[in-house]
């Protein structure tokens, strides 16, 4: 039983110059996991369900544990002075962490820090998502919006960490994707999940079909070609949609599936964002031999323009990514945003 420690350690250790910064970094990640799995693990007990009655830039209402965790892992990564800003789902602009230390970190950390968190107020699985680059502006200065703006192939790490039935840290560095299992009765990841690959095929769907109405035509053709009858493959597929995209990501990785979240009439952009959903969910869906596209093109080659920019999101097995990718060619041409 090897540690998320130990792991990281040795990936490190195969990186003759590193100096330990990247490594400290996930350490700061994974300290910051544990507070907040420890209040998500009573929530029902403290006054931490809920919302706060405030909205984010997102026109979002805040719920009490986005706001938790946001301060969590902001605190933990500035403490550990490996980072020199941040950008959150939770906060209108990027934090720069304007001190001699700050300036002189080398990486920019992204993230959701609790995605999906209404859920938890019905204890349902919620998770945090996050993405690290390099920083493309000098060191010893402030960061600066630029380098939080890189489209999500310059990604160092990506990961999520999944608070379910067990609390769960996957993340990749471009070397697969690995899954970490936390022991509760000591606090400790242990690697579980090894090179989590794709199936080679998938039958599970999940969308929000309570927006079928306002899909795009190539997306209602393709959740009609899911519920077809024919058995050669293996249709009807199976419709399972959790309303938090960590877990229903992680599941469709492990069993073979498609994630969507498309255009919609009132959405033309979708709902998630590029930057701390679907450039770390991409990364390690492709790390994992699956692939996420717009419906039309490569989610990490996605140029960024703003923060909190929002993207359609198709993600999973290649062959059912490519399935509704021709349906939208075909059928939804006019949603491609290159035209
Ligand atoms: P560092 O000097 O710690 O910032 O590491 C320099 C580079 O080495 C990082 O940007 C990664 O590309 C690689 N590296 C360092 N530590 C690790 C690790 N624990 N796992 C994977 N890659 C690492
Ligand atoms: P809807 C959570 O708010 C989230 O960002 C994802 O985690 C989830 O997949 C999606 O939105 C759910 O959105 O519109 O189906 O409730």
């Amino acid at each position: 039983m090897i540690t998320l420690d130990e792991y990281v350690i040795k990936k490190q250790n195969e990186h003759p110059g590193a100096t330990g910064e990247l490594t400290a970094l996930l350490g700061a990640i994974k300290l910051a996991t544990k507070v907040v799995n420890r209040e998500i693990n009573k929530a029902g007990l403290v006054d931490i369900i809920g919302t706060t009655g405030v909205e984010n830039i997102q026109g979002e209402v805040q719920q009490k544990m986005d706001l938790f965790a946001n301060d969590k892992f902001k605190a933990a990564l500035e403490a550990r002075g490996q980072v020199c800003g941040i950008a959150s789902e939770e906060d209108d602009e990027e934090v720069i962490f304007n001190t001699k230390t700050g300036n002189n970190c080398k990486y920019v950390v992204l993230m959701d820090p609790l995605d999906g968190s209404s859920n938890m107020d019905v204890n349902v699985s919620v998770g945090t998502i996050f993405s690290i680059y390099r920083r493309i502006s000098p060191l010893g200065q402030p960061a600066t919006l630029e380098d939080f703006l890189q489209p999500g192939s310059e990604q160092v790490v990506a990961g999520y960490v999944m608070y379910g039935s067990s609390t769960i840290l996957v993340y990749t560095t471009g070397n697969g994707v690995h899954g970490f299992t936390c022991d509760p009765s000591l606090g400790v990841f242990y690697l579980s999940h090894e090179n989590i690959t794709f199936p080679d095929n998938g039958s599970i769907y999940s969308i929000n079909e309570g927006n079928y109405l306002k899909f795009p035509l190539g997306v209602k053709k393709y959740l009609k070609y899911c519920q077809e009858i024919d058995e050669p493959t293996k249709r009807p597929y199976t419709s399972r949609y959790i309303g938090s995209l960590a877990p229903d990501v992680h599941r469709n990785m492990l069993k073979g599936g498609i994630y969507i979240y498309p255009s919609t009439a009132s959405a033309p952009n979708g709902k998630l964002r590029l930057l701390y959903e679907c450039n770390p969910m991409a990364f390690l869906v492709e790390q994992a031999g699956g692939k996420a596209t717009d419906g039309f093109q490569r989610i990490l080659d996605i140029e960024p323009t703003e923060i909190h920019q929002r993207v359609p999101f198709f993600c999973g097995n290649t062959n059912m990514v490519e399935d509704v990718e021709a349906m939208m060619a075909e059928f939804s041409a006019d949603c491609d945003s290159r035209k």
